[in-house]
């Protein structure tokens, strides 16, 4: 018979084939210590001429936010794209929202009131990550590295 060990090309495809499966398994298969629990947050975000402060903001989906928006110096506004959330706050007259973020992806906010030459370029970020659970997103990550490692070994 035979019988010897898998090598060169043909070894390699196993490997990525194996790992691609694995992955696929860290993704689907239910796990003990799965749910995502939800936050409640709430953001201060300060305006002024021409940034927000602070100018970018990350959460998980399915998080509760509120927005407290505060105008320092004039009129501001927030405009969050794929949310249709528009505030406009006036100095010492701060406007807020609560909602739920229940799509993942990076969405801009923009300033929403014409407010000088540098207006269009008032813009922050809203980083809503997946809520893919600690455990998971480690078991894959593992094993993106471990399949990397075994793919290009030598
Ligand atoms: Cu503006």
């Amino acid at each position: 018979m035979n019988f010897h060990l898998p090598h060169g090309r043909y070894y390699r495809y196993l490997i990525a084939v194996s790992t691609v499966c694995l992955m696929f398994a860290a993704i689907f298969l239910p796990l003990p210590v799965d749910a995502y629990t939800p936050e409640t947050h709430t953001l201060q975000i300060n305006a002024r001429t021409f940034a927000f402060e602070p100018g970018s903001i990350a959460i998980r989906r399915g998080d509760t936010i509120t927005i407290e928006l505060e105008a320092l110096d004039a009129v501001h506004g927030l405009y969050l794209d794929g949310y249709d959330v528009n505030l406009v706050a006036e100095p010492g007259k701060s406007a807020s929202v609560t909602f739920v973020a229940d799509k993942d992806g990076k969405f801009k906010f923009r300033c929403s009131v014409a407010c000088g030459a540098l207006h269009p370029f008032m813009i922050g970020e809203l980083n809503v990550e997946p809520d893919i659970p600690l455990v998971r997103a480690l078991l894959i990550t593992l094993m993106g590295v471990i399949g990397a490692l075994a793919f290009f070994w030598k």
